[in-house]
C-alpha cells in the first residue's frame, strides 16, 4: 500500500487505501470509521458483519468508507475486508485511544482506534467526516470517579464532523451535554429534536440545535471552522422508530450492570466495554438487532452529509 504521509506531518506513518487516497485527491467525500467497535464493541461474528454493513451504508449515502486502525507501526486509513476479519477474530488487540497512539505506533503493535484516536487520524489524513453510532461521554458517578471519555476531550481538539446516534444510556447524557456546551462543541440534531441515546430515539434531553437540511448543515460545519474553531461539530441522527429498544428495559439492565461493574472492581478504559456487554446480555437479541440497525443508519446519514459538504467545497473551486 502507498505511504501517504501528510506533507505537513511527514513523520507520521499514514497508509491510505488506494480508493481513499483517490477520493481525497479528487475531492470526493470520505467518511472515517473507528475499529474499536470491531474489537471491543461487539462479539464475533456480529462485529465483522456490522463493520462491513457500516461501510456499505456509507457507500449508500454517497461516500467512500475509511475504517481506521493501527497495524505494523502505521495508521491504516481504509482497512480491507481481510483486515476487518482479522481484527474481528484476533483476541488481545488493544483499545487505542488518543493518548495511546504514540506508544502503539512507536512500539510496532496493532491497535483498535476509539472515536477519539480515529478523529486524530482522520484529521491527519484530511478527512473531515467521521461516523460512530455511539460516542463515549461522561459516566454516571463521574462526580467521584472522574470517568469522562477522551472522546469528549478530543472533540475540543480535532476539526472533524462527528455523526452519531448520541451515546448509550450507560453514560450520564445530561452531564455529557453539559461538558460539550462548556467546551464549545456544537451539538446539532439532524432531522430530529432530541439528543438520541443510541438504540433509544431520545435521551430525554432536547438537542441544543436542530437542522433538517443537509446543505445548511454542510454550511454550518464549514463556517464553524472558518471562524477559527479547532474542534469537532457533533451531529446526531436517531435510530429508526421501528428499530428502537424500549427505554425502561434498557434502564433496568443498566442499573444491574452498574452494580455489577462496581462489585467486580472494573476501572479505567475497561468500564465502557464491561457495561455495554452487560446491557447487551440482559436485553438479549433485541439490543443486538437495534445495534446493527443504528450502526448502519448513522453511517448512511454520515455518507449523505459528507457528500453535501464535498459539494459545497467543490462549488468554490
Ligand atoms: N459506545 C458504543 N460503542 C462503542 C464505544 C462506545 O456504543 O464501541 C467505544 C468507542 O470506541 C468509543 C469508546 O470511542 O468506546 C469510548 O471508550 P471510553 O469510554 O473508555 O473513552
Ligand atoms: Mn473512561
Amino acid at each position: 500500500m502507498p505511504d501517504n504521509r501528510n506533507p505537513r506531518r511527514p513523520d507520521v506513518p499514514l497508509v491510505l487505501a488506494p480508493e481513499v487516497a483517490d477520493a481525497l485527491a479528487e475531492g470526493r467525500p470520505v467518511v472515517a470509521l473507528e475499529s474499536n467497535v470491531i474489537t471491543h464493541g461487539l462479539p464475533y461474528p456480529q462485529n465483522v458483519e456490522a463493520a462491513l454493513a457500516v461501510e456499505k451504508a456509507v457507500r449508500a449515502g454517497g461516500s467512500v468508507p475509511a475504517t481506521i486502525c493501527i497495524a505494523d507501526s502505521a495508521i491504516v486509513v481504509g482497512m480491507s475486508d481481510v483486515d476487518i476479519e482479522r481484527f474481528g477474530t484476533t483476541a488481545g488487540i488493544p483499545k487505542v485511544s488518543s493518548r495511546d497512539l504514540a506508544v502503539t505506533l512507536a512500539t510496532g503493535g496493532a491497535g483498535a482506534t476509539t472515536v477519539a484516536s480515529s478523529a486524530v487520524c482522520a484529521e491527519l489524513a484530511g478527512i473531515p467526516f467521521f461516523a460512530s453510532a455511539g460516542i463515549g461521554g461522561v459516566h454516571r458517578g463521574a462526580q467521584t470517579t472522574m470517568d469522562i471519555s477522551s472522546d469528549l476531550v478530543q472533540f475540543t481538539r480535532s476539526s472533524v464532523a462527528v455523526v452519531c446516534a448520541g451515546a448509550k444510556k450507560i453514560l450520564d447524557l445530561g452531564l455529557t451535554l453539559e461538558f460539550l456546551e462548556t467546551h464549545c462543541v456544537p451539538v446539532i440534531a439532524y432531522q430530529s429534536a432530541d439528543f438520541p441515546a443510541f438504540y433509544c430515539r431520545s435521551s430525554g434531553f432536547r438537542s441544543p440545535q436542530r437542522i433538517d437540511d443537509e446543505d445548511v448543515l454542510a454550511r454550518v460545519i464549514d463556517m464553524h471552522w472558518a471562524l477559527g474553531n479547532q474542534g469537532s461539530v457533533l451531529i446526531t441522527s436517531p435510530v429508526r422508530e421501528a428499530d428502537a429498544v424500549d427505554g425502561a428495559e434498557v434502564d433496568a439492565a443498566i442499573a444491574d450492570a452498574l452494580v455489577a461493574a462496581d462489585r467486580d472492581g472494573v476501572r479505567g478504559n475497561a468500564v465502557t466495554k464491561y457495561l455495554m456487554r452487560a446491557v447487551d446480555h440482559a436485553t438479549g437479541g433485541r439490543s443486538a438487532t437495534a445495534n446493527a440497525a443504528v450502526l448502519a443508519s448513522t453511517a448512511e446519514v454520515a455518507g449523505r452529509l459528507a457528500a453535501a459538504h464535498a459539494r459545497l467545497l467543490a462549488g468554490r473551486r
